[in-house]
């Protein structure tokens, strides 16, 4: 059933200039953009996104960088788009995400891990009233 999920590109992605390369990956799969901007966010903002971890020992370095420049937010739509995404994307830890995957290929830590994807329908409803009012 086609739906819908947020994707970020975190800061890492735009210093490295993996951008392009990243947006292609998921078009390629046949995954279709219906939003797509850059975005820099503040502590409040990163203190939203990532409500269940605002407790976790690893939040505050988390949030140092997810601030630390900007990130391309998007809204990705297809069949099952928010498990697509997620293995896509890969497993959290860059050291150990599957080769052919993004962060798998592309990334070799577990914070500055390239992107994000929402991790359900209910979170991707979330994250998109947060990131894109206008669009849901
Ligand atoms: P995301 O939410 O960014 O799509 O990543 P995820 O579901 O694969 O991972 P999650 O558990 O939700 O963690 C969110 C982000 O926090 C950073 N992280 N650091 N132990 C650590 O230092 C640690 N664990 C997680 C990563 O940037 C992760 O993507
Ligand atoms: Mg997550």
């Amino acid at each position: 059933m086609s739906e819908r999920t947020l994707i970020l590109l975190k800061p890492d992605a735009v210093r490295r200039g993996l951008v392009g390369e990243i947006l292609s990956r998921y078009e390629r799969k046949g995954l279709a953009l219906v939003a797509l901007e850059f975005r820099t966010i503040d502590a409040g903002t990163a203190d939203e996104h990532y409500a269940e971890h605002v407790d976790k020992d690893f939040y505050p370095p988390l949030r140092d960088f997810v601030t630390s420049g900007p990130m391309v937010a998007g809204v990705l739509e297809g069949d099952q788009a928010v498990e697509v995404v997620r293995a896509l994307n890969g497993a959290t830890d860059g050291r150990k995400a599957a080769p052919g995957t993004i962060r798998g290929d592309l990334a070799l830590s577990n914070r500055e891990n390239l992107v994000h994807g929402s991790d359900s329908p209910e979170s991707a409803a979330r994250e998109i009233a947060l990131w894109f009012p206008k669009l849901s």
